[in-house]
Formats: C-alpha cells, structure tokens, sequence
C-alpha cells in the first residue's frame, strides 16, 4: 500500500520509487519473452528510431508477460490508490536502453534532455498538433540499476510544479507545438532494482541518462488515466491535481 510519505513524495517531486512491487517470476517472464523476441526476429534497422520511442518487440506489448505487468500485479491497485479505478492499459511500452559500444577514457557523459510526453516528434506516433496527454506514467524497472549513467529513467524533480504553474496562464494545446520555457531543474536518475516500479505526474519531466554500462536497460512503461477519461484532457493540465482523487485528502481538497 502507499503510504502518506509516497504520497506526499508524488505531490512534492512528481514521483515516487516503490521497491519490490514485482515478483521476480513475472520479471523474469517478460524478460524472458523479450530476450527470445530479440533472439528471434532480431531488430530490423530501418525501425529502431521508432522502436526507441514508442517500444521495441511491438508484437508482445499486449501480452500477459507484459500488459500483465501493470493489471495482474500489485500495480494496478496501487495506481488505483492515487487515481480511482483506471482504465486498465492494453498494452506495455518495451523500453530497452542499449549500452554505447565504446567509452573514450575520462568522457563526461552528456546531460540528460528532458521532455513531457505527448509532443510530437518524427518518430513518436503523435499526430502533428495534437497533445498525447495523460494522467500517470508507470514503470516497471526489469534490470537492477546499481549505478547512474546506465540508460537509468530519469525524472526531474519539482519541474511538474513547475510545468503546472505554467498552464494556470497558457493553454494547454500550446505544448503541442514544443516544450514550455520553463526550468526543468537538476535531473534525479533513478536506481534501482529488477522489480521496482515508479508512478510520475504526467508534467513530471523526464528524460534517459546515457547508457555507459555494458548491459541493455530493460523497462516497461504504462500510461494511465482515470476509468472513462481517454485522450487530451486540459482541465486536468490546467488543473494538475484534479485526476489524482487518492490524493485529495492531502491536498486538502
Ligand atoms: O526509457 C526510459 O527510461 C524513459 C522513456 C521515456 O522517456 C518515454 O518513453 O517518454
């Protein structure tokens, strides 16, 4: 269960890290189907830009080794606990962060961008113009993540308070065109073990650290809303909270 620390951790950095939500069996499943998915139909070249950013192995992201991660899992009532009953994903994203094949000797690793999602880009499946928003973002971490700079997710804590003072003045729709000005803050890369799982306020920016490790980063991320809430909704930008029912009493609303 979340407890009013978790809780009050989403309302003042926009995530929260949850350890050992997932049983090792399950971790195992999924990334037993992804390695054999990766053994089997390989990777072809001419799709990796998309497969990075929407999801590699696009063929098992419905099954139960993966969408069974967020509905047949702990996560599903723990996501219930913050949003109210959900509207339960079809489908997981594969995110995998492939290492960098060499390090040069005292290189700086590169910052790490930021973004929202639901802009669109090239290679994202948004359509121009539009706004693929949603309420949470929910990973599961596959890989046990020691260390930084090992193609960690990365959040930004406090930009979604950030991000939510500014639609109080702009209409939501204007994000569609590109990220806001506003300050993203210092980058906090999450670490980790196989099996954690980690909710973030849709306006909690984040972004991918560098992979420099010799290992693949497994992950896979859900988008969630509220039941019967689908799609772009602005009030719920322009109002940051106001999906976040399980979080209510805190806020004092
Ligand atoms: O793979 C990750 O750690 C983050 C993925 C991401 O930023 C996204 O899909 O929006």
């Amino acid at each position: 269960m979340l407890s009013d620390q978790h809780k009050r951790q989403i309302i003042d950095e926009g995530y929260v890290q949850l350890p050992g939500v997932i049983p090792p069996e399950r971790v195992n499943a999924a990334r037993r189907v992804i390695n054999a998915s990766l053994g089997a139909n390989g990777l072809p070249p001419d799709k990796l830009p998309i497969y990075a950013a929407q999801s590699y192995c696009p063929e098992l992201r419905e099954t139960d080794a993966i969408a069974g991660l967020f509905r047949d899992t702990p996560v599903i009532t723990l996501a219930e606990s913050l949003l109210g009953p959900v509207n339960v994903p079809a489908a997981g994203q594969v995110a995998l962060r492939f290492p960098r094949a060499t390090i040069n000797p005292g290189e700086e690793p590169p910052p790490v961008r930021g973004h929202i999602d639901g802009i669109a880009t090239p290679t994202n499946g948004v359509k121009p113009g539009t706004l693929a928003s949603f309420t949470m973002l929910a990973g599961v971490l596959l890989s046990d993540l020691p260390d930084e700079y090992a193609g960690n997710f990365t959040v930004f804590p406090g930009s979604h308070d950030r991000f939510g003072a500014w639609f109080r003045d702009h209409d939501p729709i204007e994000m569609a065109g590109g990220m806001p000005p506003v300050e993203h803050g210092q980058p906090r890369q999450v670490t980790g073990k196989a099996g954690d799982v980690v909710f973030a306020h849709y306006l909690t920016c984040h972004g991918i650290a560098a992979n420099l490790s010799p290992n693949i980063r497994y992950a896979i991320f859900f988008r969630v809303n509220p039941k019967g809430r689908h799609g772009y909704r602005p009030e719920a930008i322009r109002d940051m909270w106001l999906d976040w029912v399980g979080l209510h009493p805190l806020l004092g609303r």
